[in-house]
């Protein structure tokens, strides 16, 4: 698998971050997290492990502000990483539609790997907060990921009453989606699209 092994890295460096990314989809779940949001290390460490990616994270970021920037850009940066590692798409299954519980919590996610960036977001968390986390920074980080990585994304928690326990179960949702989605079908013939391209 070493030579065709689909991955892709990248340095973004701007006034308000400065992220290395480097992010493997046929991976083994190997993981290195270096940021300056815990909770998202968290979370991205749920996604490699339960997607099977390797993804390696150092990113700095303006986090004396806040933590919007740091986990936007990582958001960016990820989608990059994944649309660049997939190339021309050719064999894979493209859809995924995955449900993952996390104890009382329910999530979603539905991915088309279509190069038509979308996203549908249906989440109402109980608290805003999850230790010095926004909630409010899921939603950016998803919909940044899925217009760098050209995907519709529909992300649904339909119900839960712990809000770190949902969040996790839309992150574990998303990786196994993506793994999923980007997985190699041996009956697809080239490119599965009609219009032959993606
Ligand atoms: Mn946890």
């Amino acid at each position: 698998m070493a030579d065709t092994q689909r991955k892709a890295e990248l340095v973004r460096k701007t006034n308000e971050t400065d992220i290395k990314l480097s992010f493997a989809v046929d991976g083994t779940g190997e993981v290195k997290l270096e940021t300056d949001v815990p909770f998202l290390n968290h979370m991205l460490d749920l996604f490699a492990k339960h997607g099977q990616f390797d993804l390696n994270v150092e990113a700095r970021g303006d986090i004396d502000i806040d933590d919007h920037h740091t986990v936007e850009d990582i958001g960016i940066c990820l989608g990059q990483t994944l649309r660049e590692a997939l190339g021309d798409k050719r064999g894979i299954k493209r859809y995924a539609s995955v449900f993952v519980p996390m104890d009382e919590a329910l999530a979603q996610v539905i991915i088309d790997v279509s190069n038509r960036p979308h996203f549908e977001y249906r989440a109402e968390y109980p608290s805003p907060q999850v230790g010095s986390f926004s909630t409010e920074l899921v939603h950016e980080f998803l919909w940044k990921f899925a217009l760098e990585a050209r995907v519709t994304l529909h992300v649904i928690v339909h119900y839960g009453k712990n809000t770190h326990h949902m969040i996790e179960a839309v992150f574990k949702a998303l990786g196994r989606a993506v793994d999923e989605a980007t997985s190699i079908d041996p009956r697809v013939q080239g490119v599965p699209s009609t219009k032959g391209v993606l």
